[in-house]
């Protein structure tokens, strides 16, 4: 019997939805149950249509597919597909904040510049000229080096990552046939090459699939964040509030739920703009809230209270309190858009590939963005008006914390203790293993996974054995929501080594108390952060990053966005922790090279493991292998 951890809140939101006769994910999950055991184990192949052949994985039945395809080359072939959906979502975001960028360089959209010292340093290291010149015409310049990625059919090596990856590991991935040119072109030949009647060799597949996370790093993810912060400013620390008890009952509630900045900035925006006219409606305020990673970026940027997880995107909407829930693009649940409905919530979809049943459609592209987020808003406080003088259910539930740790916030604060050398004493505490390691806490909330608290319980083990913990996505929210980004959290969950100098660092940086043990440092394209914090560390030690005594995990795999931000950091040579296991098992070769072979290659393993304590240890003897391999 697994004891079961509902928050109460939760809880009470689920029975309200019970008596109403309205479904959940739980009641479809259960109703799913038991799920497809050939799907689980990657051994159901639909690339042709003499199938779909699934292989028995007891060796009584068939071994291979119609075509004669085994069972390594159909797994092999799903996870490289699972690879290139993940990619391609972060691709996309990139290039349409790369799109916002022109057009806003060009007059054509109403978005500006808002942080330069991002720009001329990102420009500095693409090799552009800085000096003295006006931001605009090295933006352009920027851009046109990011356009000319999407456009190149000369093989040569893709601009951006060239100028951000870090150079060991670049010189590694140029050696191993991993580096690329064109992420479309990538995306391209991937499913070109997993295609029936193509590649059919293990090897050269996952050679393709690490390759694919390299896309994700670098075009994607790396991509995205840099030209946010161009566009809306480098995330600074701040205190935040999170879970569903920042709703307010005499409040226009907008929860904005998504990822693309490009659309909640401008709500934000129009929402204080437009603050008398849903006074004259009658409410107090207006109220905009972030549901995952566009609610990430909104609180990183501005403080936006963090009101749920993906999860909870449905639990929210029960409350009857939300007025408006506004979405772009990724990990929106169409049932929201139905459940929304059983309120008087305007549930409206903006993007033009993103339309659901149901959904009120507000097409959103950035060169009409403020017409468009003005009639978002005023939508919003129709449907307060609506709403007004009804019950509503909000849970008196909420935490608070901080917020906001950008690389630049991390090593601004780090100088308080060191100005000449701020990653010193960070550098040195490793050394003396008071900080033991630390662990990048990536990804989404699975139903799989809730009721036994994955994520806080993992958390809660690592920090005990003095590792510090980063996060981002949902599972920053998750983080939040357990108090984990709160000074309380270093006196309560820390070892003695972590609490003392998070405590010193705390009182250097002038917070009068020690820093929380997990830093916020973002949404899931925010992992590039991660990743440009671990590259700092490592050329300061002169090693690779798959040297530095870390772990990466995904605790709670939900998106194919997280296989393929598991592949660009297994290609960095990372141990990556990930719970369910992805689709591999049914492949003795690929489930040998991922969780073993490949720590010969770039240094990077997957590591499967269900139980959240047994877990952490796993990270921790990890990080323990890579402390004795650096002889500290
Ligand atoms: Ni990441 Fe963000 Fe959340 Fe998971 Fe979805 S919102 S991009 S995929 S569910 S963390
Ligand atoms: Fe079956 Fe081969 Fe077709 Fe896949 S490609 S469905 S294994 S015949």
């Amino acid at each position: 019997m697994v004891t079961t951890l509902v928050p109460e809140s939760e809880a009470l939101l689920l029975e309200k939805a019970r008596a109403e006769g309205i479904t959940t994910g739980r009641e479809r999950w259960l109703a799913m149950s038991p799920q497809c055991g050939f799907g689980e184990l990657g051994t159901c192949c639909r690339m042709c249509y003499m199938g779909p052949c699934r292989i028995d994985p007891f060796g009584d039945g068939p071994q291979t597919g119609i075509c004669g395809a085994s069972p390594d080359t159909i797994v092999a072939r799903n996870l490289l597909r699972e690879c290139v959906g993940g990619a391609a979502s972060h691709v996309g975001h990139a290039r349409h904040v790369l799109l916002t960028l022109r057009d806003a360089l060009e007059g054509k959209a109403p978005y500006e510049i808002r942080d330069e010292g991002k720009l001329f340093a990102l420009a500095a290291r693409l090799g552009l000229e800085t000096d003295g010149r006006p931001a605009k015409e090295v933006a352009r310049e920027l851009v046109d080096l990011a356009l000319e990625d999407f456009g190149r059919q000369n093989g040569k090596l893709h601009n951006w990552m060239r100028a951000r990856a870090p150079a060991k590991e670049l010189a590694m991935w140029e050696e191993l046939g991993l580096a690329f040119s064109n992420p479309h072109n990538e995306i391209e030949t991937a499913m070109h090459r997993t295609s029936m009647g193509n590649d059919a060799d293990p090897a050269s597949l996952l050679m393709a699939t690490l390759r694919m996370g390299l896309v994700d790093g670098y075009a994607g993810l790396t991509l995205a964040t840099d030209l946010q912060d161009v566009l809306f400013g480098t995330p600074q620390v701040r205190r935040v509030e999170a879970n569903m008890g920042v709703l307010e009952e005499n409040s226009v509630n907008l929860a904005v739920h998504g990822h693309n900045p490009v659309l909640s900035e401008k709500v934000l925006e129009w929402a204080v703009k437009l603050e008398d006219e849903a006074k004259a409606a009658g409410a107090e305020r207006i109220n905009v809230v972030g549901v995952c990673c566009t609610g990430n970026e909104l609180t990183m940027r501005h403080g936006v209270p963090m009101a749920a997880h993906n999860l909870q995107s449905e639990l929210i909407l029960l409350t009857g309190a939300v007025d408006a829930m506004v979405v772009d693009v990724q990990c929106i649940w169409p049932q929201a858009a139905s459940l929304a409905g059983c309120y008087d919530t305007a549930f409206i979809t903006t993007d033009e590939m993103v339309r659901i049943p149901g959904a009120t459609h507000i097409e959103f592209e950035p060169r009409h963005a403020d017409e468009r987020a003005q009639a978002i808003v005023r939508a919003a406080i129709e449907a307060f008006k609506k709403r007004k003088g009804k019950p509503v259910h909000i849970p008196n539930v909420k935490s608070v914390g901080l917020a906001g740790l950008s690389v630049e916030t991390i090593v601004e604060i780090l100088s308080k203790v060191n100005p000449d050398d701020p990653l010193k004493p960070v550098i040195d505490n490793i050394v003396s293993g008071k900080i033991f390691g630390a662990a990048g806490f990536a990804g989404c909330p699975s139903l799989k996974f809730r009721d036994t608290a994955m994520t806080e319980r993992m958390v809660k083990a690592l920090l005990r054995e003095n590792v510090l913990v980063v996060t981002t996505g949902c599972t920053a929210h998750i983080c939040a929501q357990a108090g984990f980004l709160t000074s309380a959290a270093t006196e309560e969950y820390c070892g003695e080594g972590l609490k003392a100098v998070l405590t010193a660092v705390g009182e250097a940086a002038g917070l009068g108390a020690p820093l929380p043990p997990v830093w916020h440092m973002g949404s899931c394209v925010d992992n590039s952060r991660i990743v440009d914090l671990l590259a700092a560390l490592a050329a300061k030690l002169d090693v690779k990053i798959g040297q530095l005594p870390v772990a990466g995990s995904a605790p709670e795999l939900v998106q194919e966005k997280a296989i393929s931000i598991g592949s660009w950091l297994l290609a960095l040579g990372l141990m990556v922790h990930v719970a369910p296991a992805p689709r591999i098992l049914g492949s003795p070769v690929v489930t040998q090279v991922l969780t073993h072979d490949l720590e010969e290659i770039t240094g990077g393993r997957a590591y499967v493991e269900y139980n959240p304590e047994k877990a952490a240890a796993g990270i921790v003897a990890h990080i323990a292998k890579k402390r004795e391999a650096l002889g500290i």
